[in-house]
């Protein structure tokens, strides 16, 4: 497969097997952060149920999967339009077609060792079977990417429950600016909500203009109470009083918004570790859980950010934002597998329904097909 390996001197953890891959290497290297909208839609609430503690999400599975499905159009035809063209006159996978596919795997921002893992699983196959026609290749991505996922160590989320004794659940949303984070804090905030939990926001975002607003649109949107203070004010001061008002008042789980950071502004990400310390004041292991959101349409990029700010802070669990209208979807299954720091959820859509728990098996059944 490889004939000889370049190491990437900008990203050295980007392997590249061969030229071609150098080539898509660089590609990405150039990819550009993307401009966001700040528009804050909400489609009508579809439907309200009042939903058990272990499935808290409040659509059914097939609605689920009707979004997911939709939502993985782009990456769909973009990644099928590109190994239709590798396979295209050929009746057999051989080490041409391993070529191309290793080039549109990487191209379709997996990500170069995830890659690498998913050509050798691969190989081994053609290797056993003797002879792989092209047109089991779809399969046998599917089986061998669902089963490289399911090897880590990590498990779906399926529901939330909150553990024994760790109430109210503190939950600190971080992440650059733009990826989604308040969003993801509204439409969790929804679904808590509607699983019957008392749910408090807090609005610890005291830095960007019209942030405070934003997550009070929010609140007032989903119905759930919003502790905040003055733009400009201490965004550790904000937690410490979400936090004293959730004791107060029994909630059981709180979200705390932060503003958009990059892991090499070392005042920023100090400003976290103080927002930590002052809230455990009032709940000695706060926060819970630290939740990195990345922007899926950002492709290697969100790679990029997953490993720079996973080194730079404790972070325990991410959400992937924006996959849908993105042919750059693929990123899932890098970021799920390289990192051992699970994907809970994945947003696709501005609306409250859009936020789904990150199932791998049910990824890759709808990116590839189902059985
Ligand atoms: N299409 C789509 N848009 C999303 C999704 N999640 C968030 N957005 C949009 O992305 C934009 C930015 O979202 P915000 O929630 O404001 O992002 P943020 O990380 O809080 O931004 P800062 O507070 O400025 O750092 C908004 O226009 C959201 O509607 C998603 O899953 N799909
Ligand atoms: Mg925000």
């Amino acid at each position: 497969m490889a004939a000889y390996q370049i190491t990437c001197f900008k990203f050295p953890h980007m392997f590249c097997g061969n030229v071609k891959m150098l080539k898509s290497s660089l590609n990405l290297c150039l990819n550009a952060w993307r401009f966001r909208g700040n528009a804050l839609p909400l489609r009508p609430q579809k439907r309200k149920a009042a939903m058990g503690f272990f499935n808290f999400f409040s659509r059914n599975k097939e609605q689920q999967k009707e979004t997911l499905d939709k939502g993985l159009e782009k990456t769909k035809e973009s990644f099928f339009g590109k190994l239709t063209r590798a396979v295209a006159g050929k009746s057999r996978v051989d080490d041409d077609v391993l070529d191309d596919l290793e080039e549109v795997l990487v191209t379709s921002d997996v990500g170069v060792d995830t890659t690498l893992n998913i050509i050798r699983r691969i190989e081994e196959r053609v290797a056993r079977d003797k002879y792989v026609s092209t047109g089991e290749l779809n399969g046998i991505l599917r089986d061998e990417i669902a089963s490289l996922l399911t090897e880590n160590n990590t498990a779906d989320t399926e529901g939330f429950q909150i553990p024994e004794g760790k109430k109210p659940y503190v939950i600190m949303v971080v992440g650059v600016n733009g990826v989604g984070k308040t969003t993801t804090i509204g439409k969790l905030a929804w679904q808590f909500k509607q699983a019957g939990l008392k749910v408090m926001l807090g609005a610890a975002d005291t830095f960007r203009a019209a942030a405070v607003e934003q997550i009070v649109i929010w609140g007032e949107r989903v119905g759930v109470p919003v502790v905040k203070q003055q733009m400009g004010s201490d965004p550790a001061s904000v937690a410490f009083d979400t936090l004293s008002s959730a004791v107060a008042n029994d909630v059981d789980v709180v979200l705390i918004d932060t503003a958009g950071r990059l892991h090499n502004k070392k005042g920023l990400m100090d400003e976290l570790s103080k927002i930590k310390r002052v809230m455990q004041k009032v709940v000695p292991d706060a926060p819970h859980d630290v939740m990195l959101v990345l922007d899926g349409s950002t492709g290697q990029n969100a790679f990029e950010q997953a490993k720079q700010f996973t080194a730079a802070t404790a972070v325990t669990s991410m959400a992937i934002t924006k996959l849908d209208g993105t042919a750059k979807g693929g990123v899932v299954i890098g970021i799920s597998d390289q990192f051992k720091i699970p994907v809970r959820y994945i947003g696709l859509g501005e609306g409250m329904e859009d936020l789904q728990p990150f199932n791998r098996k049910e990824f890759v059944e709808s990116l590839f097909g189902n059985k």
